[in-house]
């Protein structure tokens, strides 16, 4: 039995899943903000300054959480994928899926034969879940969630193509690459008009192929907006910034 549902099944049946998105290296970060009211910790491993180690020993502790851990991987390292399954993830993130061929080789290692090709070894996986070794075989592709980063102009524009890959779970917005890429290195502005359009017509396409919408946002603020606008997985603010605001908000109050 798993520690929580799949996540695939648990992020279609709703309501918006709420997610802490770490970078910083220490494994206990994500540790401990799993056990605050996120319903799953993302660990950034493109972005942020964790590496395959740190990450391997932060996804037990937030499965003792009872959470969903959801890896991001560097641009194009897939192999790592599936070697964050194997120690337990229960989602990859893959940014720049700019291309069909990017999209089908991060399905396959996401996914056993004969969906995929990824190899047998899960060995943290068949811990945490306590699926014996036969069982995880046959669930394992309904239970780890490939989602496939729509961040340029060209994965807008084959977005419908991203979606349709066998064993591409849903996509997940990175509205501050888009920004860039949808103004042709002109700005950085993650809630221009441009971008506002564009995961409005993301989201519906994921809609119409029956897949996952997730995004990131900066803040609770916005995440509260595009969970509203039907967003399945949303971020809420960086460990960074949490810390930064935490530390903000308690000194204005010794202050007085
Ligand atoms: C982006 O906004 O480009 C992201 O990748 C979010 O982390
Ligand atoms: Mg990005």
């Amino acid at each position: 039995m798993s520690l929580h549902p799949p996540l695939p099944d648990r992020l279609k049946a709703g309501p918006p899943a709420l997610a802490a998105w770490c970078g910083l290296p220490d494994p206990s970060i994500p540790g401990v903000l799993a056990r605050e009211a996120f319903d799953a910790v993302v660990i950034d491993m493109q972005h942020g300054a964790v590496d395959f180690a740190a990450a391997v020993r932060a996804i037990p502790l937030i499965a003792a959480a009872g959470k969903p851990a959801v890896a991001r991987i560097p641009v194009g390292e897939f192999a790592t994928a599936s070697r964050l399954l194997d120690a337990g993830a229960a989602g990859v993130i893959a940014p720049m899926i700019n291309t069909l061929e990017d999209a089908r080789r991060f399905a396959a290692v996401m996914k056993f034969p004969p969906l995929g090709e990824r190899s047998w070894g899960p060995h943290g996986a068949l811990s945490l879940t306590g699926l014996q070794p036969g069982e995880y075989f046959r669930a394992g592709n309904g239970l780890s969630l490939a989602l496939a980063m729509i961040e340029t102009r060209e994965a807008l524009e084959i977005v419908d193509g991203i979606l349709d890959v066998a064993g591409i779970d849903g996509i997940f917005i990175g509205p501050s690459d888009l920004s860039i890429g949808l103004s042709q290195g002109r700005e950085l502005d993650p809630a221009s008009a441009a971008v506002e359009k564009a995961l409005d017509h993301a989201l519906a396409r994921a809609r119409a192929a029956g897949k996952i919408a997730g995004v990131y946002a900066p803040s609770g603020e916005r995440a509260f907006e595009l969970a509203r606008r039907g967003f399945q997985l949303v971020s809420i603010a960086s460990d960074t910034a949490l810390l930064r605001s935490g530390a903000q908000m308690a000194l204005k109050a010794a202050r007085g």
